[in-house]
């Protein structure tokens, strides 16, 4: 089966075709800025048109909460859509395919889960990336709960002096912790050019950068803990370009060391790279069942 797999970001959508399990064409654009979910579809299936003949089906990640209704955000500042917006419905009705979607973290969850070959029962995807993500297996399902919210744990709240967060909360992890407030932290304190690859090029020599890359790894590192009180996990897959960025995971390791033992939880790298979330996607209609 050949899976056209999209993967929606809040500044970039990834596109891949995958061939019996194989990522054999893979490109990015930015994200559409559109506010009708036909004119978003029309945008991403021209991008990969040479493709779609030779697609079976549709699997689609967004950063989001997915209900049958459509795609809100929970951080409208990191995806301007209108809310619900119906873009599965959209790919549907402009490719007559069958189009599964599911939020990206959760996605990138099931795929991390089975790519850890039946070793852990219970685990949880955390991305760190534009926004912090999460998705959960729990007894080998991924838990997505009532709302399909589950997992939304980068608006845990990690202190309740900390920035006001998009989500309307105030102290949540990702107001903290995200590749945004990384950023804006930087630009603030360092330099109103500097980008997130730079800062992390600079941490070695610069103590400002590393203290600001550490203040990141310290909230993830507590939110592993809490994750670890919560569910009791065996392991937590970390990704998302903060996640995969040079020494983070390191930095976070260190971090979580300092907690009691039943806090601490075993943390590795995604195996999908920086494309957990687009194979997430691919995987949705190869080996999540319906
Ligand atoms: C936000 C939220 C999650 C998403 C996470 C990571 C929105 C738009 N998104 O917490 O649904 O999983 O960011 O998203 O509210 P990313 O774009 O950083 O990968
Ligand atoms: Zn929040």
């Amino acid at each position: 089966m050949n899976v056209l797999a999209i993967d929606i970001g809040g500044t970039k959508v990834a596109l891949g075709l995958l061939q019996a399990g194989v990522l054999t064409e893979r490109k990015q654009i930015p994200t559409p800025v559109v506010t009708a979910a036909d004119a978003f579809a029309d945008e991403i299936l021209q991008a990969c048109r040479p493709w779609l003949a030779q697609a079976d089906c549709i699997g689609v990640s967004t950063t989001g909460v997915v209900t049958e209704a459509g795609i809100t955000a929970i951080n409208p500042v990191t995806l301007a859509f209108p809310a619900p917006f119906p873009l599965q419905t959209a790919l549907q009705s402009q490719t007559q395919l069958p189009v599964r979607m599911l939020n990206d973290a959760q996605a990138a969850a099931w795929y991390e889960y089975q790519r850890l070959d039946g070793k852990y029962r219970n685990m949880a995807y955390l991305t760190v990336s534009t926004g912090i993500g999460g998705g959960l297996v729990i007894d080998g399902n991924l838990h997505t709960g009532a709302q399909n919210f589950a997992g939304h744990i980068g608006h845990t709240v990690i202190d309740r002096f900390g920035p006001p967060c998009g989500c309307g909360q105030t102290g949540c992890v990702e107001a903290t912790a995200s590749g945004t407030a990384i950023q804006t932290l930087a630009r603030k304190l360092i330099s109103p050019s500097v980008s997130n690859p730079e800062l992390f090029d600079m941490a070695p020599e610069h103590t400002q950068a590393e203290a600001i890359i550490q203040n990141s790894a310290r909230a993830v590192a507590t939110l592993c803990a809490n994750l670890k009180a919560t569910l009791d996990l065996e392991v937590i897959v970390l990704g998302g370009g903060i996640g995969l960025a040079a020494g983070y995971l390191e930095r976070v390791k260190q971090h979580l060391t300092t907690k009691p033992p039943f806090f601490q939880v075993e943390l590795v790298a995604a195996q999908g790279d920086h494309d957990a979330c687009l194979l997430g996607a691919a995987y949705l209609h190869t080996q999540l069942a319906s």
